[in-house]
């Protein structure tokens, strides 16, 4: 389905503040002075993400009246992609959110965001980035850079004192280049100059995200200076956050439809769905602005808001991503428009995550599920399950394997999760099942690799075995016997950094080597229908 606008007669001038007045009737727009901005909010990891809630919401405040001092200095830290398409616009960008009308047709409601004041780029200026932290005006720093960005070992959620960024910026005060080494050199800097506290706000789909990145920054900082880890322990505020909103990577498609729809270029445009839930725990150091004019929701806990979204909207996400890639079926919405894959996401969701849910008062999780289900199904989104599959070895305990240990924990059946996690190892093997070879991104990648050839191995060997046991069975091809499989699944969940204990569970190992087994022999279609024989025709 394509969102259908007619193309500006002539190619269209770049979105800039002085040609707002060109901006096509109904695109909202900054209704504030920008220019009497300044920059409240630090954000590092500037990507699409933060740019679809964070600012998007922040502009909502701004709208209503936000004091002047909560714009955002936006910060990349690797690329300069970002700045170079919107430093020429003065940072303004839009905010494209994409639904389908009962009809099936796609619509879009498109916003032109005013807070982003500037973007930085670390890898440029170091300085300039410690300096913004160390600024009177900052009072949060933001951060948004994906699991992998918090340098952390995955399974205990230890900061890596060996990750090579970490050990760089330990002696590297001027100019580190990790996310850790920026907030802690940039702590450092407003201590010393006498400022105040600032409000460290991680947005990242990680469990007690506040809590991860207040260890990180007081684990690194206990490296630097005790003095420093105390102030920063007794003073800084970490809250804990939960956002949930499908953001899929922008192409160039996008670019053209926004431009058709806006009357202007914009050379980053942002498209996102509609929904958007923001929950975050009250504890600010230095203020904050009223983002509930913009749909966010301040609580005290958000442990419970986070296991929510984390193994009902990340860990189906998840669970979709690794089969789909496998099966062929390269966006969300054409993945569970497959009927054995939406029955397998609902009945996974149902039997095997609500159960294992913290009660939330008010909140009707069928319902919950319905909404999730119509949400992957947006067909305006066109979401790879290809960008969903990046960085398996840093989702998957807080997506899917703290589930299993919940469920394990209970006794509980666990075919779905199984499946979902055997999905992973599956999929790394670098071709589907047509035969497309991809790239496995994920920072563990050269690990996951060895790994996936040392199963290969011990599955061949204990095929082997089997049928020297058993005599030459007929039809049974090396590799893909019951044996051969557990040992392939034995050896790797045996990564202890990303299945800590549970590749010692039996149950467990044994429940993936049987998924891995039915993926192998039958396809993601066959082990589908094996996983509910009487269900899915
Ligand atoms: C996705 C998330 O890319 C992924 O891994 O699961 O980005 C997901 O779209 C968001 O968390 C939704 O809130």
């Amino acid at each position: 389905m394509e969102l259908v606008a007619a193309p500006p007669p002539h190619p269209a001038a770049r979105l800039h503040p002085a040609r707002l007045d060109a901006l096509a009737q109904g695109v909202a727009r900054p209704a504030y002075v920008r220019g009497a901005l300044r920059a409240g909010i630090v954000h590092l990891g500037l990507g699409a993400f933060a740019r679809a809630h964070l600012a998007a919401v922040n502009e909502a405040a701004l709208h209503a009246g936000a004091d002047r001092g909560w714009g955002i200095c936006g910060v990349s830290l690797r690329q300069t992609d970002t700045r170079d398409a919107l430093a020429p616009q003065d940072g303004l960008y839009t905010l494209a959110l994409r639904s389908a009308n009962a009809a099936g047709q796609a619509e879009q409601q498109a916003a032109v965001i005013g807070c982003l004041l500037e973007t930085l780029v670390a890898p440029e200026d170091p300085q300039a980035v410690l300096d913004r932290i160390a600024n009177a005006d900052t009072r949060i720093v933001s951060v948004t850079v994906t699991e992998k960005g918090y340098c952390h070992d995955p399974a205990t959620g230890q900061l890596n004192l060996g990750h090579p960024d970490i050990v760089h910026d330990l002696s590297q005060p001027a100019a580190p280049r990790s996310t850790i080494g920026f907030l802690v050199w940039g702590l450092q800097r407003r201590r010393a100059a006498g400022l105040g506290p600032v409000t460290l706000l991680s947005l990242d789909n990680l469990p007690s995200n506040g809590h991860l990145l207040r260890g990180m920054v007081l684990a690194f900082a206990g490296q630097v200076d005790g003095g420093l880890a105390a102030w920063i322990a007794s003073s800084c505020a970490f809250p804990c956050s939960m956002v949930d909103r499908i953001v899929p990577r922008t192409t160039d498609e996008d670019r053209s439809c926004v431009e058709a729809a806006i009357g202007l270029r914009d050379a980053w445009p942002v498209l996102a769905e509609p929904y958007l839930e923001w929950v975050i725990e009250d504890q600010f150091a230095a203020g904050r602005p009223d983002w509930t004019v913009g749909g966010a929701r301040f609580v005290d806990q958000a442990a419970p808001f986070e296991t929510l979204k984390l193994r009902m909207v990340n860990g189906a996400h998840s669970a979709l991503a690794y089969l789909s890639v496998m099966a062929g079926w390269s966006t969300v919405d054409q993945a569970v428009s497959q009927p054995a894959l939406r029955r397998y996401l609902a009945e996974l969701m149902r039997d095997e995550i609500v159960p294992t849910l913290p009660a939330l008062p008010g909140l009707d999780l069928a319902q919950y599920q319905a909404r999730l289900l119509q949400r992957y199904a947006n067909p305006a989104l066109k979401h790879q399950t290809r960008q969903i599959a990046m960085d398996g070895s840093q989702k998957m305990p807080q997506r899917l394997l703290d589930t299993v240990r919940a469920r394990l924990a209970a006794d509980q059946p666990i075919p779905g999760l199984a499946l979902a996690v055997a999905g992973w190892l599956h999929f790394l093997r670098g071709v589907d099942q047509a035969g497309r070879r991809y790239d496995i991104q994920d920072p563990m990648a050269d690990t996951l690799a060895r790994q996936y050839l040392l199963a290969e191995q011990a599955a061949a060997q204990a095929d082997e075995q089997a049928k020297e046991q058993a005599g030459e069975q007929a039809g049974e091809q090396a590799g893909k016997g019951p044996a051969a499989m557990l040992a392939w699944a034995t050896s790797l969940t045996g990564l202890a950094s990303v299945f800590g204990d549970l590749g010692q569970d039996p149950r467990f190992v044994r429940a993936v080597a049987q998924a891995a087994q039915s993926l192998r022999s039958q396809g993601v279609a066959g082990a589908l229908a094996a996983l509910a024989p009487s269900k899915v025709g």
